[in-house]
């Protein structure tokens, strides 16, 4: 379903000299603020394939309606998203749930929409109906040199279909670890791991990357091979430079401090992608910006500090996705609230004055440091975000044309009511 450009455009005619007043408001207050626009306008973030369906719990699930029934659909809806916000400009397949049946024809369809495609995800952590050997206790770790192969041969086959997809990356996310004590030898666990992944790492192309994700626990709930940023780290630097930590947000241990693991891998070059959501407990999934948006803010702030002193380029020197996925929201209002709340963040953490914070911290003025991040994350970047979407031709409120033009509605109308999308 296609959204049509006179319908945005004018809907944007109608808010648009109240927005003006909030921009130029804005503006007056802000340095260089040309420069910050075209920062924004350049950030992109890649939609992950599985967040386009309503998302359950293992108690239930409530599926919406309009789900997408194909990859081809998925595409489609992610091109919706993108239309309205100009900022969703890439897609993160998750294989066996989305294969490519014809690459050259997913190609087309996603350059017709602007999509990239972003880094490629395997699965080890399910049986798949036709599989031989089973996961139950683990893949890249089990004791079994056979269950070992099929993993390694599951990942290389995904970085093929990347390769088809003009995909530069492959995330691996292990479940891998042990429910009880004395169930796992947890050396040999990661040595067997560390050796899977070396022949996983052997058959990447020279301009790929392999992201390596943590994760501290679930679904198992006593060890984890993968379990914190220091053995995703310890893997990364085995295999290679072409290997680096994938941070999810929703995988760390209750009140870990994230942007200090974030200040870290960068300053060891070896931080590479980033998976966004919100959390209250563990892994929860929730909508980006949600429950906790200043400790998201402190970890942009370090996303930005730490890649400026590496002169990285924010826009493409990480891999930014978002990894979410609930139940009782539309999925894609969901995702334009998640993308909403990056691209707010992104700017506020640009606005943090970095010459200031330096100076008062080599002064031990703790207040003023204080004062300094909080003056960034309370400025209200909404008309900024606004007017970057505007000027990139998308709609100055996303949500508001979503359901102004009863865009599920329609969906509904396409592909039913009950279908549920495939994947998780
Ligand atoms: C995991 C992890 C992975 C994601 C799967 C679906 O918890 O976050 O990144 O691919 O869920
Ligand atoms: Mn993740
Ligand atoms: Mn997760």
């Amino acid at each position: 379903m296609k959204l049509e450009k006179h319908k945005l455009e004018k809907l944007n005619q109608s808010i648009l000299k109240e927005h003006q007043r909030k921009f130029d408001f804005l503006a007056t207050d802000i340095k260089d603020v040309e420069s910050v626009i075209k920062k924004l306008i350049d950030f992109q973030i890649a939609i992950p394939s599985w967040a386009l369906g309503t998302g359950g719990t293992r108690f239930g699930r409530f599926a919406g309606g309009g789900e997408p029934r194909s990859l081809e659909e998925k595409i489609e809806d992610i091109g919706l998203l993108h239309a309205l916000n100009k900022s969703s400009g890439a897609i993160s397949l998750h294989i066996p749930w989305d294969i490519p049946e014809n690459t050259s024809s997913i190609k087309t369809l996603a350059a017709k929409h602007d999509l990239k495609f972003d880094a490629m995800n395997s699965n080890t952590f399910q049986d798949q109906p036709d599989q031989k050997l089973s996961y139950k206790f683990g893949s890249m770790q089990h004791v079994s040199k056979d269950v070992r192969k099929q993993a390694i041969k599951h990942n290389i086959e995904v970085i093929k279909y990347g390769i088809e997809l003009g995909s530069k990356a492959l995330t691996v996310w292990l479940s891998d670890g042990s429910c009880f004590p004395g169930q796992l030898n947890f050396r040999r666990a990661f040595q067997n791991t560390l050796e899977s992944l070396q022949e996983v790492y052997a058959a990447l192309p020279d301009d790929w990357k392999m992201f390596v994700e943590y994760k501290a626990y679930e679904p198992n709930f006593y060890s984890t091979t993968v379990g914190d940023w220091g053995q995703s780290l310890l893997y990364a630097s085995k295999l290679g430079a072409k290997a680096y930590t994938l941070v999810d947000l929703g995988h760390h241990l209750p009140n870990a401090n994230i942007e200090q693991i974030v200040s870290l891998l960068l300053m060891e070059g070896k931080l590479g992608g980033f998976h966004f959501n919100d959390s209250k407990y563990g892994d929860d999934d929730l909508t980006v910006g949600s429950i906790k948006p200043y400790q998201l803010f402190l970890i942009f702030n370090e996303l930005i500090e730490g890649m400026d002193a590496k002169g990285m380029n924010h826009a493409n020197d990480l891999a930014w996705m978002i990894d979410a996925s609930h139940n009782v929201k539309d999925p894609l209002e969901d995702l334009l609230q998640s993308v909403e709340a990056i691209m707010i963040t992104y700017v506020q953490a640009l606005l943090v004055d970095r010459k200031k914070l330096t100076d008062v911290q080599n002064n031990n003025d703790v207040v003023t440091a204080q004062e300094i991040l909080q003056h960034a994350f309370r400025t209200d970047v909404r008309a900024l975000v606004a007017e970057s979407r505007l000027r990139s031709g998308g709609a100055l409120n996303p949500l508001s044309v979503y359901r102004t033009e009863k865009l599920r509605e329609n969906l509904i109308k396409q592909r039913g009511s009950k279908n549920i999308a495939i994947g998780l």
